[in-house]
Order: structure tokens, then sequence, then C-alpha cells
């Protein structure tokens, strides 16, 4: 079973990816709704809440760990796997690589919380693949909250988001990562503001394509058939329940852990 766990319900991004591309597999989530956001915590906060997230995880019967959020992976993954015997899997690596592939003239941009782009993960990952690609980093703190309020297609976001990538505008970039869980709700309004020609990586769906092929690898893909697939938060109101739904335009069935 894959254990994916995030922040809040920004994750579901990286949950409803992974169902698309195993539909056969069973999956846990848990979003932290009780300590949301992640985006502004210290390292050694989230640190703790990673571990404490994956023991949950592990509890009810994950074997492999996905970290979807991009605020705990850029500063947890090493302790998770150094404290967890199994495979763990986060949202940087893949889409570092992805972007490394997907360049043309060497120039990517990385948007994120504060968090993320403070920790300069993805820098370090795009860098070591390719140490001549120049990144141009932006935190962006004030989309995560737009999102969760499902402001998603209003002026004041889109004001916001054009103050925000105005410093990438004029770096001739040819990839921009949407590093962060809420970001691919806001690609519609991203990509004609970044431009065309920008390729934009998701990365949520770049981990769930390493996901699938680490489990074809493994000949596990045709091993799976149950579709069991639960959703734990950590705090569950009546808010949450709605915004999961208006984001996912479908019910998701969010239980308390
Ligand atoms: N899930 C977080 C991330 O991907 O960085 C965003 C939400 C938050 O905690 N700020």
């Amino acid at each position: 079973m894959i254990g994916i766990f995030d922040s809040g319900i920004g994750g579901l991004t990286v949950a409803h990816a992974i169902e698309h591309l195993l539909p056969r597999h069973s999956l846990i989530y848990f979003g932290d709704i009780a300590r949301t956001p992640y985006g502004g915590k210290s390292r050694e906060t989230l640190v703790r809440y990673a571990l404490e997230n994956t023991d949950f995880l592990v509890k009810k019967g994950a074997q492999i760990i996905v970290v979807g959020c991009n605020s705990a992976a850029s500063v947890a993954t090493d302790e998770i796997r150094k404290t967890f015997n199994m495979p763990v899997f986060e949202v940087i690596t893949p889409a570092a690589e992805q972007a490394v592939a997907a360049n043309k003239n060497g120039r990517t941009g990385i948007i994120g919380t504060r968090a993320t782009i403070s920790s300069g993960a993805y820098d370090r990952a795009i860098k070591k693949l390719n140490p001549d690609i120049r990144v141009f980093s932006q935190p962006c703190p004030l989309l995560v909250p737009l999102v969760e309020e499902g402001w998603i297609n209003r002026r004041e976001t889109k004001m916001i988001l054009r103050r925000y990538l105005h410093s990438l505008k004029n770096r001739q970039l040819d990839t921009l990562v949407l590093g962060c869980t809420h970001y691919p709700l806001l690609r519609h309004l991203i990509q004609p503001r970044i431009g065309k020609k920008v390729t934009l990586i998701d990365s949520s769906i770049a981990v769930a394509m390493q996901l699938r092929k680490y489990l074809e690898e493994q000949s596990a893909l045709a091993m799976e058939t149950n579709e069991k697939r639960s959703y734990y938060v950590s705090d569950l109101t009546e808010a949450s329940i709605q915004t999961a739904a208006s984001l996912f335009r479908k019910n998701i069935n969010l239980q308390l852990a």
C-alpha cells in the first residue's frame, strides 16, 4: 500500500496523480490539517511532523512512503529514510529531473513556499544533475491560502501572481517548476503569465511517474488489485471538506485520524 502525506489537502494533487497512473494500487493519504501550513515552519518542526506523519501511515499499513508536501520533502526526506526502512519517494528529485530533461537554454525557475525556496533543495537537486543550469527561485507564500479559499479564478489572485512572476518573467526561462502541492491548481493562470514557451513542471505528476517506473521495475504493477483508498486528516472541519470537494470537483471521504 502506498502512503502519502502532506501538510493538508493540497497534497491530494499528488494522490490524484498517483491514482491516475496507478489505478489498481491501494493508497492511504494523510493530510496534516491541524498543523497546516508547513510553508513558513522551521526545519526542526517540519522534520518532527514528517516523522510523525510517516509513523501514522506505516502503522496503517503503508509499505511505500510518498512525501507529497514540497516543504516537508525539502528538509525531512533524509531523516525519514534514516528512520523508516522502506522506499521513500518525494516530489523534489523527480521534478528536478524533469526540469533538467526539458531544459533548452539552461534557465529554470522554481516557485514554492518560503520553506521550500529557502531550503535550496530544488537548486541542489537541479545543479547535481546539471551544474550549468541557472536556477531562479521565487517564494510565493500568498498562493496557498488563495487556492484554499477557492480563489483560483479571481482578479486578486491574478494580480498577486503577476507580482510574484514579475522577477522571473525577464529571465528567459525554459522551464518553471511548480514546487508546491497547490500550484497545479493555478496552472491555467501561471502558463499565460510566464509565457507559452516555458514548460511547466508539475511535481505531483513527476513523483507519480517515478513511482510507477519503480513499481514496474519491481514487477509490482500487476500484483495490486484491491484499489482501497483512504484519506485521513488530523483535523476535520466543514470548511476543509468543502474546499477539498470544490478544488477536486468530487466528494472526498475525509476521515479524522
Ligand atoms: N503542501 C505545502 C507544499 O507543497 O509546500 C503547501 C501548503 C503549506 O503547508 N503551506
